[in-house]
């Protein structure tokens, strides 16, 4: 109990009636809590108490992002096709999110979202890792970074479906931190009777544990020297984005961000905008209403681009950022969570969620590019059971993108029936071409095989 003491007390616990009822544990009970307390680290507590005190304000002024480029290149889409080609490339999937607001009981890139095949978030990114490595001719590398509370179903589910034809010495998984809870006076409390109130720490530290779990210098032995980075919750995202990675290259920066032009000044997306000469971005969760709604005199937004948390980077810009930077900032979240008392036991309570956002890391990086893309080609999120993104909106722009594309290549309006391409077609080969060229589509639709 001493030592359980003397952590409280590091923590400014000691006098909260915490564990009140620690007599009437087992002893595996009480072994359970010593351990989470035991494994709290004083510093980020502190962090977290210092976080609830400061209102948030952000640190400097901040404008409109002054340069930015827009997509549809194919210079740089060979060249990027080329660095893929030469294994330069691999994909972080950032799939920690707890999926609440989805109503989804496992972990979101279970969640079947395809048109006919209702094929899962997790098997469309594994198919088109499949078809752009086929598209290259090279085995391609990709990770993800789940949490405790989903990494065993992940695992599980891609034991299940035979890792979706990939080797499994391509995909590698490691697991993302938890934090505690605190409640309205900034302490730790029970979400049941032998265990503390935890939360992801959310998917700002990707970064840091690509380094912590040697899996960056894996991949750097292997010739890695650009990681892709995409969200779990966006079929539209590309995991090997050839011309991002080409304009990257020949921007000469460590990190390219992907962004396109916010249409709806209240949607839930982080507004990207700059600070000094770096760039950042500000969440919809903090930014300031009229910052937000802001117009020019020409009625367009003043800050017109939207943060999809898509990027690339430098694996040699990753160490060193991660080495010059260990902490990454807390940003707070007021939420209605599970809680425990020894009165009523289970209850509903609000209580402050910590997160740590990856988009942080961009005013730490000094040589950084802006490539601007229209929205149908590369966002459409599954966040909602119903209405803005939800499955409803995410197939019917999964739709309008298929659509899209068999008229690019084959030159014909596709019929109006509903239809799902096969993952290869999102990476052309020269036969690919050849085959499709002038060739009308079934006029049943249904599953399109390249
Ligand atoms: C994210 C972006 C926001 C905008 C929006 C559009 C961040 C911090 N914010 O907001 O700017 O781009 O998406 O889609 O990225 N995740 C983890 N661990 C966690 C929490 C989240 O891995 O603890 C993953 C999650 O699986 C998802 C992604 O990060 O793939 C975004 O998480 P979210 O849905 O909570 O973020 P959201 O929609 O609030």
């Amino acid at each position: 109990m001493s030592n359980l003491l003397h952590k409280l007390l590091l923590l400014g616990q000691a006098a909260t009636a915490l564990f009140s009822h620690w007599k009437a544990l087992t002893e595996i009970q009480q072994q359970n809590l010593s351990s989470q307390v035991a494994a709290i680290d004083v510093p980020t507590f502190q962090l977290q108490q210092e976080c609830l005190q400061n209102n948030q304000k952000l640190e400097k002024e901040f404008f409109p992002p002054q340069k930015y480029a827009f997509s549809g290149s194919e210079e740089d889409y060979k060249a990027g096709i080329k660095a893929i080609g030469a294994g330069k490339v691999a994909c972080l999937i950032l799939a920690g999110g707890q999926g609440t607001r989805l109503g989804w009981s496992g972990p979101k890139g279970t969640f079947p979202i395809s048109l006919i095949k209702q094929k899962s978030l997790f098997q469309l990114i594994c198919e088109k890792t499949k078809a752009a490595g086929k598209c290259v001719q090279k085995d391609l590398s990709l990770a993800f970074m789940t949490s405790p509370d989903n990494h065993s179903d992940t695992l599980q589910f891609f034991q299940d479906n035979d890792f979706f034809g990939l080797a499994k010495e391509q995909i590698s998984f490691f697991s993302q931190e938890m934090l505690p809870l605190l409640d309205t006076q900034g302490n730790l409390f029970l979400e049941e009777v032998d265990s503390l109130a935890f939360g992801p720490d959310g998917n700002g530290f990707a970064l840091h544990l690509l380094v912590k779990t040697g899996l960056l210098r894996k991949w750097q032995d292997q010739g890695v020297e650009i990681i892709n980075v995409i969200l779990i919750d966006n079929p539209l995202a590309d995991p090997f984005d050839a011309e991002l990675i080409g304009f990257h290259i020949r921007q000469q920066v460590d990190l390219t961000l992907k962004s396109i032009l916010r249409i709806d000044p209240h949607e839930s997306v982080g507004v990207v905008v700059q600070n000094d000469n770096n760039l950042a971005v500000v969440e919809y969760s903090e930014i300031l209403l009229e910052e937000r709604e802001a117009v020019l005199a020409d009625g367009s937004l003043k800050y017109p681009l939207a943060n999809l948390s898509l990027f690339c980077i430098n694996l040699s810009k990753i160490q060193s950022l991660v080495h010059q930077h260990p902490i990454m900032p807390l940003h707070r979240a007021f939420k209605s969570v599970k809680g425990w008392n020894e009165i009523e036991g289970s209850e509903k309570k609000m209580a402050w969620k910590f997160e740590k956002f990856i988009f942080d890391i961009l005013p730490w990086i000094s040589k950084e590019a802006l490539l601007v893309y229209p929205r149908e080609a590369c966002f459409s999120p599954l966040k909602n059971s119903e209405g803005a993104f939800s499955s409803k909106t995410v197939q019917a722009d999964l739709q309008s993108l298929d659509r899209q594309i068999i008229r690019s290549l084959t030159g014909l309006e596709p019929p109006n029936v509903p239809f799902e391409l096969s993952q290869e077609f999102y990476y052309l080969t020269p036969a690919i071409r050849e085959k499709w060229k002038g060739r009308s589509l079934p006029n049943l639709g249904g599953y399109i095989e390249v």
